[in-house]
């Protein structure tokens, strides 16, 4: 009798505090019925509020990791998160260019708390992996970096993706949670529909992982067929839910970080 799940691999660092990156990534994914794999980048010690130490992993351990994922696995989708060296971003264009997979980059660059996750050197290969996405996720600060234009609104937003679609060709996933409107709107662009995901914002809550969170759930849905659109509108549903009931651990809410 056949015993095989849907697969997803995730390459991305360590939250030691479980809320963000592979820890996060795979909590979701074995929520969503899907076997997860992992490549470890980088292990970061750290909690919602600061970044304590960042050791990122030697290239040839990382390489081993991503090759033994790779190998002989029905893997259903991708994701990458926090990739941080140039290196490590070559390594995993190299093996993953020409292998058709369903590949979702969270174009990780700061940490909400505002720790650099990606070296400023390495922004030149991430965008070079981007081609062969099939879907890139950027918040507002990123959407700015990848675009060159300011994002302060919806519109500018949209035409941020517009853009970003056009120079790297993948389809893009805006979230506009950072606008701090009424609603926590993003938008896709895919080169032909331009489409906004709406949902109520929720304030007073650690968002810590959320991108994370997020990433994994298009992933896990694309790993189980859904397509790219049914996967972003589940994922966007899943999302909203996860933040609604967002773990109030103390050592966290203390926090405070989203006043309201
Ligand atoms: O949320 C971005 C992110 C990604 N990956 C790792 C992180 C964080 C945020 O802290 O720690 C490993």
């Amino acid at each position: 009798m056949s015993n095989v799940p849907p697969v997803a691999l995730t390459i991305a660092g360590s939250d030691c505090s479980g809320g963000a990156g592979i820890q996060a990534d795979l909590k979701v994914f074995t929520a969503l019925g899907v076997y997860g794999m992992s490549a470890v980048t980088c292990v970061v010690a750290e909690t919602p509020k600061k970044v304590v130490s960042l050791q990122p992993i030697p290239v040839k351990v990382f390489r081993d990791q991503l090759a033994c994922c790779l190998e002989n696995m029905p893997i259903g989708a991708i994701k990458t998160g926090m990739l941080y060296s140039d290196s490590i971003i070559r390594e995993v264009k190299e093996k993953l260019a020409g292998g058709g997979y369903e590949l979702v980059v969270d174009p990780v660059i700061v940490a909400t708390s505002g720790k650099k996750l990606l070296q400023p050197n390495a922004i030149r290969a991430l965008k070079e992996l981007l081609p062969i996405a099939k879907l890139v996720m950027p918040n507002v600060d990123e959407a700015v970096i990848l675009s060159g234009q300011p994002v302060d609104s919806l519109a500018t937003l949209e035409s941020a993706a517009k853009k970003i679609f056009d120079y790297f060709g993948c389809p893009v996933l805006a979230k506009g949670g950072h606008l701090r409107m009424k609603s926590a709107t993003d938008v896709f662009y895919d080169g032909r529909a331009m489409l906004k995901l709406e949902s109520e914002y929720i304030k007073g809550v650690v968002t810590h992982g959320t991108g994370c969170t997020y990433s994994a759930c298009i992933t896990a849905h694309l790993a189980r067929g859904k397509g790219l659109q049914g996967s972003i509108e589940r994922a966007k549903r899943n999302i909203t839910e996860a933040i609604r009931n967002a773990f109030r651990f103390p050592a966290w809410t203390a926090l405070n970080q989203l006043p309201g």
